[in-house]
């Protein structure tokens, strides 16, 4: 049985629609990081980084959330994680951007605009936020003509860095950001939306 521990921000979202995507039978546990439940006994003894999502095999766990889409998806023997090394390759790559670039600034917007006031961790700080929206919008447009040519990231078909790179460019709704020119990005975006296994996603995450 399979077992994610998570809160509902990107890094957990991600591993909940690859989990939903695929029909995983598995069982969700919320972990409010708000009330520092990352920071109890239990949560320690899954995880050394203290971070989530972690997901719990047996009595193996897996954090890093591109680890465990990459874990389920082979699991599962998926095409959403092609096995020809070219092909996975370039899924990798795409995984391996978005936590580098895209996903960094577009959670750097997050932090300062949402989960700052929330935690009550202080200010907006607009420096920060000129610097992520530059490099966003930089970003933005290099996968806007990725989508114009291939449909998904990767190619025309879904695969997991799909559902990896969405949840971070959904969070444009909350932050407000414009995707008027992008309109491929904005088509993709809606492509995904529509899927049941993302409102199923979204379902065990509710509040
Ligand atoms: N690279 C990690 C990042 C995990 C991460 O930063 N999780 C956040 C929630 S989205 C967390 O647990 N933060 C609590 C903390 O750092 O104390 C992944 O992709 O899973």
């Amino acid at each position: 049985m399979l077992k994610l521990h998570g809160f509902y921000t990107q890094n957990t979202m991600k591993t909940l629609y690859v989990l939903e995507e695929l029909g995983c039978d598995y069982e969700f546990a919320f972990v409010d990081l708000f009330k520092g439940e990352h920071k109890s006994e239990a949560f320690s003894k899954l995880t050394p980084v203290g971070k989530a999502p972690v997901l719990q095999v047996g009595d193996e766990s897996i954090f890093e959330s591109g680890a465990i889409c990459r874990y389920l998806a082979n699991k599962e023997g998926s095409a959403l994680y092609p096995e020809e090394f070219m092909a996975r390759a370039k899924v990798d790559q795409w995984m391996d951007f978005f936590s580098c670039h895209l996903g960094r600034w577009i959670n750097t917007l997050y932090f300062e605009n949402i989960i700052k006031s929330k935690a009550g961790m202080g200010e907006t700080d607009p420096k920060v936020c000129d610097e992520a929206t530059n490099f966003a919008l930089q970003q933005l447009a290099i996968i806007d003509g990725q989508l114009e040519r291939t449909g998904y990231l990767t190619g025309g078909t879904l695969s997991i860095a799909d559902f990896f790179a969405f949840a971070y460019v959904e969070q444009v709704g909350p932050l407000e950001f414009s995707l008027d020119d992008f309109p491929n990005v904005e088509n993709w975006l809606g492509k995904l939306e529509s899927r049941e296994s993302i409102a199923r996603a979204l379902q065990k995450v509710a509040r």
